[in-house]
């Protein structure tokens, strides 16, 4: 009594450390940059020192617990007029820093090793999240180019993230991401629902009490113009 073939090939396929699917265009890279943590938080530093982490408002009157900034041509901003790409800091009045060399690479291996070649991201969101904070359930729908994928480094301390489908309704599973681990999303997920649920208390040896996440996006080709597009608060 042998498995079918099907099966055995399944086992294999779940067995390789590489890539986990989480949906349908969806990949999880566990520990895809566990070996460039210490540089790529040195690089998000140092971005931290031209352009500030910043709780940033929103049209709804809140405040977000999660703390912000960005690099890159575009910078993903939001205030009391709702949500928006911009390619100037509103708090320097500047530029938003450049965009890291390696940040560059690692979102282009990333999404390359997740089946989508050629990705060229134009902003990266820089998240720091502190024990009790938390992302609620939201979609991204802010870029202008949606067939192309999200790439999502997590550094720092450990977070759940909760994956949910195309409607607010449907229901979440929650994935746990360590540092060194690499998210991208595309295809029929670029649209799903998500969020993280609020950061465990803890110590990691190279963040400290946080945890950084990276966003790269290709929000879209648009030179010299401002980007805008829908609203993320549903
Ligand atoms: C699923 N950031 O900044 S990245 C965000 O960990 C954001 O800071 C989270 O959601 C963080 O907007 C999670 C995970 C993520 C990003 C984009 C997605 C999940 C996604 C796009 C589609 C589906
Ligand atoms: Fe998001």
């Amino acid at each position: 009594m042998s498995a079918p073939p099907g099966d055995l090939l399944a086992g294999l396929t779940s067995s390789l450390p590489a890539r986990e699917r989480l949906g349908e265009g969806a990949w999880l890279l566990r520990g895809f940059v566990s070996s460039s943590e210490a540089a790529l938080l040195e690089a998000a530093r140092a971005v931290a020192a031209q352009s500030a982490f910043r709780r940033t408002s929103t049209r709804s009157g809140g405040t977000l617990s999660v703390a912000m900034t960005n690099c890159g041509i575009l910078g993903w901003v939001s205030d009391a007029r709702g949500y928006r790409y911009d390619r100037l800091d509103p708090l320097s009045g500047q530029p938003w820093p450049a965009m890291p060399a390696l940040f560059g690479s690692v979102a282009g291996r990333a999404a390359s090793a997740a089946g989508y070649a050629g990705f060229a991201p134009a902003a990266c969101l820089v998240n720091r999240y502190e024990a009790r904070t938390k992302l609620s359930l939201h979609q991204d729908r802010d870029e202008l180019d949606l067939a192309a994928p999200i790439v999502s480094v997590s550094l720092g301390l450990p977070a759940t993230f909760l994956f949910g489908g195309q409607e607010r309704r449907d229901p979440t599973v929650r994935v746990r991401v360590e540092s060194g681990d690499v998210v991208v999303w595309g295809g029929a997920s670029r649209l799903a629902y998500h969020g993280v649920a609020p950061l465990a208390a803890g110590e990691h040896r190279l963040a400290g009490a946080c945890r950084i996440n990276l966003t790269f996006r290709k929000v879209a080709l648009c030179p010299g113009a401002l980007c805008s597009g829908g609203r993320m608060d549903g």
